[in-house]
């Protein structure tokens, strides 16, 4: 730092004035030599989580509400919202004889169900079940609606770009104008539907890795922002990724394990979410009965923008 000057202190006021700043004494860097820590790493339990549905299920109307859902915000400081930069995560429970009304939105969804039967989804007049195990798409501005005709309350994850979309503002929403769609077509089978057996059966035909591991990218279907990867760790396998560019959200389709980053490591479940911000050094460790886990990541519009890279090949 160059000692004090009441030349310099001018011109520097001066630049304050007109809301400038010399790019050679700034109070806060610009550029950095590679990604920050800023998102935290974190584990929400699908066990705590579930009775906190349940009783909004009693207390909260999905007539008032236009979804019942519980997002999970980042415990990073300031955040209130995002789950990591990018991407929001939430839980959310539609009780029998529930209809949550139909909207559009500029950010993508999509959605892995949890637990019960009978709840249909309708995305731009294509209605589908949603059934445990699936994985659902709503890609932005398409029409979306769900409804619980049977019996069992209906426990789902959604994963939304919103974030994204609050960072670069283009944010539109509109309700439905009659709240629901009028010509509706009932499918057992659609793009945008990717089934827990078609999924299975995927990724028995993938070829394991040295330790076991089968993964697979769900598509042709696919949001413009997020990529889905399907991951299958044997019993016991541990796996250390490369650090990447991409923010990444886990969430636990089967059996359980632990995610080792930092020096902790936290344990996981069925149902529950493990956000992984960029560029962390991590490990996911299968427990006894080996793990099935959703990897929902902004990597298919980092490499859109020509930033994905990881630390296995830095000069990507
Ligand atoms: O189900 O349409 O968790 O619009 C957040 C926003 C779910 C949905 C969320 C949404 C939805
Ligand atoms: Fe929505």
């Amino acid at each position: 730092m160059s000692a004090f000057s009441p030349a310099l202190e001018e011109l520097y006021a001066s630049f304050a004035n007109l809301n400038m700043e010399g790019g050679w004494h700034r109070r806060f860097p610009a550029l950095w030599p590679e990604p920050r820590d800023n998102f935290l790493p974190h584990v929400w339990h699908y066990g705590d989580v579930k009775p906190i549905l349940d009783r909004a299920g009693e207390l909260v109307d999905t007539e008032l509400a236009e979804r019942r859902n519980l997002t999970m915000f980042n415990p990073v400081e300031g955040n209130v919202y995002s789950t990591v930069r990018t991407i929001v995560a939430a839980y959310q429970m539609v009780k029998p004889g529930e209809f949550a009304r139909a909207h559009r939105h500029t950010p993508n969804a999509l959605r892995l169900i949890l637990e019960g039967r009978g709840t249909y989804t309708v995305v731009d007049g294509k209605q589908v079940e949603m059934r445990p195990g699936d994985i659902l798409l709503t890609p932005n501005w398409c029409w979306h609606s769900h409804e619980n005709r049977g019996q069992e309350d209906c426990y789902w994850m959604d994963f939304l770009d919103v974030p994204l979309v609050h960072l670069l503002e283009p944010m539109f929403y509109q309700p439905h104008p009659e709240g629901r769609e009028d010509s509706v077509e009932m499918l057992d089978e659609a793009p945008i539907a990717f089934r827990r057996e078609d999924i299975a059966t995927q990724l028995a035909a993938a070829t394991p890795d040295a330790k076991g591991v089968r993964q697979v990218t769900l598509g042709p279907a696919s949001l413009a922002t997020l990529a889905l990867d399907v991951i299958e760790l044997p019993p016991g396998c541990e796996i250390s990724p490369p650090r990447e560019t991409a923010n990444a959200i886990f969430a636990v389709i089967s059996g359980s394990g632990e995610a080792i980053v930092g020096g902790d490591r936290l344990a996981f479940e069925f149902g529950d979410t493990i956000a992984m911000p960029a560029w962390r050094e991590y490990a996911l460790r299968a427990g006894d009965q080996g793990t099935l886990l959703l990897k929902v990541s902004d990597r298919t519009l980092l490499e859109k923008l020509d930033w994905y890279r990881t630390d296995a090949c830095p000069s990507a």
